[in-house]
């Protein structure tokens, strides 16, 4: 049995996504991220009091970036997990990149310019976040020269990590017209049927 605790309108909106596209059978315990992460029963699952949380039989995950390589490599064999251990590496690369690298400056670019009430955005901290993401798209759309997906020719956990972090710039309404690779891949990975279906 499978659970998922988050909304789709979070990070959970990751691991959604991934279970969609493994066509695992899961229950969405939709805890929202305002106050239900901080009681003691939810704390017992992730001490961080963060969604997303997955609870697959006996073992407790979090971190949506891990959540999804545990069930890629558990549920996707021949299908959205690499073939080779290099390939492997190159998906924990760009999981861990998109978390390190995109994730800070976007999500002050999605805060800042969508996200808070309008008396508290802060134009300057979205401006500064939209600049220094030029730096990740560029390393992106040249990743993507010659091959349709990160690892190469298939969608693959890489693809759906590094799209699940760079769909905030659709929220945010950011132009990627400077990185035209970047931003048709980016379309590719979140026209497919289980992006829409994990928003629910
Ligand atoms: N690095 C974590 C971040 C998780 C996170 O910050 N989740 C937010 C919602 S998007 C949350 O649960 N916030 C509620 C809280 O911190 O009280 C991940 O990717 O899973």
């Amino acid at each position: 049995m499978i659970t998922l605790y988050g909304i789709p309108v979070s990070r959970a909106f990751r691991s959604l996504w991934m279970l969609q596209e493994l066509g695992l059978e899961y229950k969405n315990v939709p805890t929202h991220f305002v106050g239900e992460t901080r009681t003691a029963e939810f704390l017992k699952l992730n001490p961080n009091g963060h969604i997303p949380v997955l609870v697959d039989g006996e073992t407790v995950l979090w971190e949506s970036m891990a959540i999804n390589l545990y069930l890629a490599r558990k549920y996707g064999a021949g299908g959205l997990w690499p073939a080779t251990v290099e390939d492997e590496g190159r998906a924990f690369q760009w999981s861990v990149w998109a978390m390190t690298e995109v994730e800070p400056p976007l999500l002050a670019v999605l805060m800042n310019r969508r996200v808070l009430p309008k008396e508290q955005r802060d134009e300057a901290a979205a401006a500064a976040g939209e600049a220094k993401m030029a730096g990740p798209l560029g390393v992106l759309d040249g990743a993507l020269r010659g091959r349709a997906y990160l690892l190469g020719e298939a969608f693959s956990v890489a693809d759906l990590n590094v799209a699940s972090v760079l769909g905030w710039t659709m929220l945010a309404g950011m132009d990627l017209g400077k990185w035209p690779l970047a931003a048709a891949w980016l379309k590719r990975c979140t026209e497919r049927p289980a992006y829409a279906k994990a928003r629910g």
